[in-house]
């Protein structure tokens, strides 16, 4: 069968106003859905062009299709396919960066948004500031053709500021702590060293919101793609599949107060976003991450599989419980309440999430999802034994080899190093000692107050296995 959408091309789509950057399942599920729920319901010119920084798969699949996709919203009882029709190209970076560049600074593009994932930001996770030793920062400094996100928005910025035009919007939407804030740092520093007066003009007309951005997609599989064929009677080679829930906390902060009415679809347009960001990173984000490393370990494919076993469920409360005393509720929400919620979401069995997926690029991740919530528990005398389980969890994890002796295929840019790290060392305490030495994750100060609690869940980790540990933490 012909693969595509047929009668897509016989609309006419809107003027494109967004080009986002790293076109993964996450933003098609998410951001392309406000968009375009934004612009049916007051209208504007905010078509959006899709940046693949990698790999061409996304651009070839959906290319036949004229670019337009299948959302499928997947709840324990119920599933509905949606069809959105908002992206009007996709561009291949490395293909041709010169596109991606022009796209960028076309005046009618008035926001680019982002979703590289933490590492994406070239920066260093423990600090928020731009690692200079990264090698695509060290290429994009001595090119004008960019390889990073980050070189891309200042090549970009370069471009419209040679031609006279404002610049746009820098809208990050990944998972990192004031990713505003984040990208704005690497975008101010690598123009610094490009150009003094550049980063000037970046720092007094450019606009970097932060957001907080909610919706469980997990990576779509070759099982969805003909689960959707046989739910829509159209083939569709790149669906997305997410859970019904979705959240977009955005501070309204747009050059020009120019943006889609993102309010009309859903989002909660506000001032400050600290406080939805820290309550969903350490929240969701931190618990996805200890059950993925626990989960994985006890065996677990998935996290509603990891939930659905009686002593995860009540691990998942208990670190709720760690976690809560560090999180201020955002006006209006109440805590508990929340994890309830979040609870509900993990147990929904449609979402095959995978342990092995959440578990990818911990290095990156842990700062703003755990070790936060460790510090200032520390602070204020609070114990949080479920906390550091899912550190040494993360450890047994980067080391390499699972409970039953198999080798763990373990996503991470400084997996090597954690894996030669800890293959040199003989006992669980040495292992934990020298992985908190990696200042790319663990501050100093933090590694001394984490040493001795860690080790000891280690040694139980170790001696016992996951599941017993994490029995054994909550007795
Ligand atoms: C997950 C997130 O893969 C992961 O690390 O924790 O992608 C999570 O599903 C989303 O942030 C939910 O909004």
């Amino acid at each position: 069968m012909e693969a595509g959408l047929p009668d897509s091309t016989l609309k006419q789509r809107p003027k494109t106003g967004i080009v986002h950057l790293g076109l993964g399942a996450f933003f098609r599920a998410f951001g392309c859905v406000y968009v375009a729920d934004a612009m049916a319901a007051s209208g504007g010119d905010w078509g959006i062009v899709g940046v693949s920084l990698r790999s061409p798969a996304t651009r070839d699949a959906l290319r036949p299709q004229d670019w337009a996709y299948t959302a499928v919203s997947l709840a324990a009882d119920n599933v509905v396919a949606r069809r959105v029709e908002v992206l009007n190209d996709v561009l291949v970076a490395p293909e041709d960066p010169m596109s991606v560049l022009t796209a960028m600074a076309d005046p009618a593009v008035r926001i680019v948004s982002l979703t590289v994932t933490e590492k994406g930001y070239c920066h260093n996770p423990a600090t928020g500031a731009l690692n200079p030793d990264h090698p695509d920062v060290i290429h994009d400094l001595a090119h004008d053709l960019p390889i990073s996100a980050v070189g891309f928005l200042v090549r970009a910025l370069q471009l419209r500021r040679a031609a006279g035009i404002a610049p746009f919007t820098v809208l990050s939407c990944d998972n990192l702590p004031e990713n505003g804030r984040v990208v704005r740092g690497v975008v101010l520093d690598m123009a610094r060293r490009i150009d003094p007066d550049l980063a000037d003009w970046i720092a007094t007309e450019g606009r970097f919101p932060c957001t907080m951005v909610d919706r469980i997609t997990p990576a779509t599989t070759q099982d969805d793609i003909a689960r959707v064929a046989t739910l829509t009677g159209v083939t569709d080679a790149a669906p997305v599949m997410h859970e019904p829930f979705s959240q977009w906390a955005i501070e309204d902060d747009f050059v020009g107060g120019e943006r889609p009415d993102l309010a009309a679809a859903g989002a909660e347009m506000v001032v400050d976003v600290t406080a939805h960001e820290h309550m969903k990173l350490r929240m969701l984000n931190g618990t996805h991450s200890a059950l993925a490393y626990t989960g994985y370990l006890a065996g677990h494919e998935t996290i509603d599989q990891t939930i659905s076993d009686p002593v995860f469920a009540t691990f998942a409360r208990a670190l709720w419980a760690e976690i809560i005393p560090a999180v201020v509720a955002p006006t209006g929400v109440a805590l508990d309440a929340y994890a309830e919620a979040l609870f509900a979401r993990y147990a929904n069995p449609a979402i095959r999430h995978r342990t092995w997926q959440i578990a990818m690029d911990g290095s990156q991740k842990l700062p703003q999802r755990l070790l936060g919530t460790l510090r200032e528990n520390f602070a204020a005398g609070r114990m949080s034994p479920c906390l550091c389980l899912a550190v040494a969890a993360w450890m047994r994890y980067v080391s390499g080899t699972d409970e039953t002796g198999k080798t763990i295929d373990v996503r991470d840019p400084l997996a090597l190093q954690l894996r030669d790290t800890a293959a040199a060392q003989d006992t669980p305490a040495d292992i934990v000692a020298t992985l908190l030495s990696v200042r790319e994750v663990f501050d100093e100060d933090l590694a001394n107050q984490l040493v001795a609690p860690v080790t000891q869940a280690a040694q139980l980790l170790w001696t016992k296995g996951a599941r017993l540990s994490v029995q054994g933490t909550m007795t």
